[in-house]
């Protein structure tokens, strides 16, 4: 772990005014949840101990914790493949997580699936499926069906910008348009799709700019920046709650590992990845944490300790666990 406070080259935060410091701190620690789940599971990738994909998060956790934070329990999220953070906000417990990603029996999809793709209904939390933009009208379908039950709900879903591209993500936000449902779309723009750079994915300056030819409210944001991801998603938020209909927001970071654990990501300049390491969200806030004396430098490294020493109890008891019956592969199938 880098340390607290590093150098002045780290780029300050943009304080909002709709945080209280007791907020601040939430940010932080399910930030470090997130970070210390994926350091956690790559060491046990490493170790042969966890199999199939392990999609880090690592340079996204202010987007998922710092938007997800903005909502009430009875809004729906429909996260992506990097928004641990956003399962963390809501609650889910660690152990639940853990025994998901390690795919042991009795987890959320009975051990078929080793990543987040799980749906926790209990906590509207539903979760991405494989094809990417899918589940964009799903979760606009989910807003439309509030909205005419009259429930004064809001449905925040995120897309990278790969799956940006794809037909279903303009058809779904031009009906959540049309029809002013309660729907927020944050863009995670990480830069690649896969190994794919953003230069031969779209050939627009800014994703945002697409929010014009739907006649919505678009905007890019840092998405390193937990404060200003916050600010961004409130007044979206705001303005779904309020029937004025959906945002899109483009939240700019980078991924700082390969797309899954399998890939070194040797395409990526390291001088990239050199840049946006000083971006760290977690560098940026923590710094800002302690320069505004809302935590010490030891506090922050406390909160550490006992997030790590929690984290790896929890996978080390979970990796104890059977796999599921192999019969259990077949249900839910269509064969
Ligand atoms: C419709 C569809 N096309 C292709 C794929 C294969 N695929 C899986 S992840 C991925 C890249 C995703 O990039 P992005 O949406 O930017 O998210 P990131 O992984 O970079 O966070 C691709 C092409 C897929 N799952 N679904």
């Amino acid at each position: 772990m880098a340390d607290v406070v590093e150098t002045a080259e780290i780029p300050a935060i943009t304080p909002t005014k709709l945080l209280n410091d007791q907020q601040r701190v939430a940010l932080l620690r399910w930030m470090l949840h997130a970070r210390i789940f994926d350091e956690v599971t790559i060491r046990l990738y490493r170790q042969g101990k966890m199999f199939g994909s392990v999609f880090a998060q690592i340079g996204h956790e202010a987007i998922s914790v710092g938007s997800a934070a903005v909502l009430q329990p009875e809004d729906a999220i429909f996260p992506m493949h990097r928004d641990l953070g956003a399962h963390f906000v809501r609650g889910v417990p660690l152990r639940t997580i853990a025994l998901n990603h390690l795919a042991r029996q009795g987890s959320m999809m009975r051990g078929t699936d080793g990543t987040g793709h799980y749906a926790d209904p209990q906590r509207k939390l539903y979760g991405n499926i494989s094809h990417l933009g899918a589940m964009i009208p799903v979760a606009v379908g989910y807003a439309l069906a509030a909205q005419l039950k009259g429930e004064p709900i809001v449905v925040l879903n995120y897309i990278g910008e790969g799956g940006a591209q794809t037909g279903e993500f303009h058809e779904g936000l031009n009906f959540a348009a049309v029809r002013k449902a309660p729907f927020v779309l944050i863009i995670e723009n990480n830069q690649y799709a896969y190994s794919t750079p953003t230069t031969e994915e779209y050939a627009c300056k800014k994703l945002s700019d697409r929010a014009i030819g739907y006649g919505i409210p678009g905007e890019t944001i840092d998405g390193t920046d937990v404060e200003r991801v916050y600010e961004a998603t409130f007044y979206a938020v705001e303005r779904a709650r309020n029937g004025e209909g959906p945002s899109l927001i483009e939240a700019i970071c980078m991924r700082m590992r390969g797309h899954a654990e399998h890939d070194n990501a040797s395409y990526v300049p390291r001088e990239l990845l050199e840049y946006w390491k000083k971006r760290d969200p977690l560098l940026r806030y923590q710094r800002f944490l302690v320069e505004n004396g809302i935590l010490s430098e030891a506090e922050i490294q406390q909160m550490r300790h006992e997030i790590e020493a929690e984290t790896v109890r929890v996978l080390d008891e979970v990796l104890q666990l059977p796999f599921p019956p192999a019969e259990e592969a077949f249900k839910n199938v269509f064969l």
